[in-house]
C-alpha cells in the first residue's frame, strides 16, 4: 500500500471519515484517465453544445457563449467503477441547473442521454441530472481541464460513478424512458449509485 492509495483503515489514522468511501473502494491522490478510444481534436471555434429532443426548442450555443455563462465551483469525492477514489477534488463550471432553466422540456421526458465527440454518450434519469452540485466543469483545480480529462467542457456528476461524467461533452438529448448509453451497453449499470455498488447489470 503507497502513500497514494489509502484503505478506510488508513484513513481513520488520518482523520478522514471512512463512511465517504463507497464499499469495494480506495482512495487515491493520483486523477488517472480512463476512456475508450482517443481524445478528440477540438477546434473552439467549431465546438458547440446542444440540447435536443423533448424539448420545446432545440437550443445550441457557442463556446463564447458558455464562457459567459454563470459558474460556481463544487469540492467533491468522485468514485470510478474501477476501484479508485479521489476526494475533496474541486470543479468549477456552469451548473447543470442553469443550463436546464434555458430549456423548455416535455412533460414526458424523463431523462436524459448526454453526449460527447467520437459518439460517446450515458444516460441520467433527470433527478440525478438536475441536480444541485452537477456542472458542466471547464475547470479542475484552478486550471482548464487537460485534454484528457474533457478539455473543454465535460459533465461531472459526483454522486455516480464516474463513467457518467462525460468527458468532451457536446450536449443532451431528452428522452422519454431510460435507454443504456456507452458504458451502459456494455454491461455497466442503467444507473451506478457507488454508496448501493451499482456496477454492473443486475447489481
Ligand atoms: N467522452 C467520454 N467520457 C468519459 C469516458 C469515455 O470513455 N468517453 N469514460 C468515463 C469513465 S469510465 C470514467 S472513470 C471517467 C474518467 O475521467 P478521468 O479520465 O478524468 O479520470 O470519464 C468518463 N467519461
Ligand atoms: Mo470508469
Amino acid at each position: 500500500m503507497s502513500f497514494t492509495s489509502r484503505d478506510r483503515e488508513t484513513l481513520a489514522t488520518e482523520g478522514i471519515d471512512p463512511a465517504r468511501v463507497p464499499p469495494g473502494q480506495y482512495v487515491t491522490d493520483r486523477f488517472p484517465v480512463l476512456h475508450a478510444g482517443v481524445v478528440p481534436d477540438v477546434d473552439l471555434a467549431a465546438w458547440d453544445f446542444t440540447v435536443r429532443g423533448l424539448v420545446g426548442a432545440e437550443r445550441t450555443w457557442s463556446w463564447d457563449e458558455v464562457e459567459t455563462m454563470p459558474s460556481r465551483s463544487v469540492t467533491r469525492d468522485i468514485h470510478c467503477v474501477t476501484k479508485w477514489s479521489k476526494l475533496d477534488t474541486v470543479w468549477e463550471g456552469v451548473p447543470v441547473t442553469h443550463i436546464w432553466e434555458q430549456v423548455d422540456p416535455d412533460p414526458a421526458a424523463t431523462h436524459v442521454m448526454v453526449f460527447a465527440y467520437h459518439g460517446f454518450t450515458a444516460n441520467l434519469a433527470i433527478e440525478d441530472f438536475v441536480r444541485e452540485g452537477n456542472l458542466f466543469a471547464h475547470t479542475f483545480d484552478g486550471r482548464p481541464l487537460a485534454p484528457d480529462h474533457g478539455f473543454p467542457l465535460r459533465l461531472v456528476v459526483p454522486h455516480l460513478y464516474f463513467w457518467k461524467s462525460v468527458k468532451w461533452v457536446r450536449g443532451f438529448e431528452l428522452i422519454h424512458g431510460d435507454s443504456p448509453g456507452f458504458w451502459e451497453r456494455n454491461g455497466y449499470h442503467m444507473r451506478g449509485d457507488p454508496f448501493a455498488e451499482q456496477r454492473f447489470w443486475g447489481d
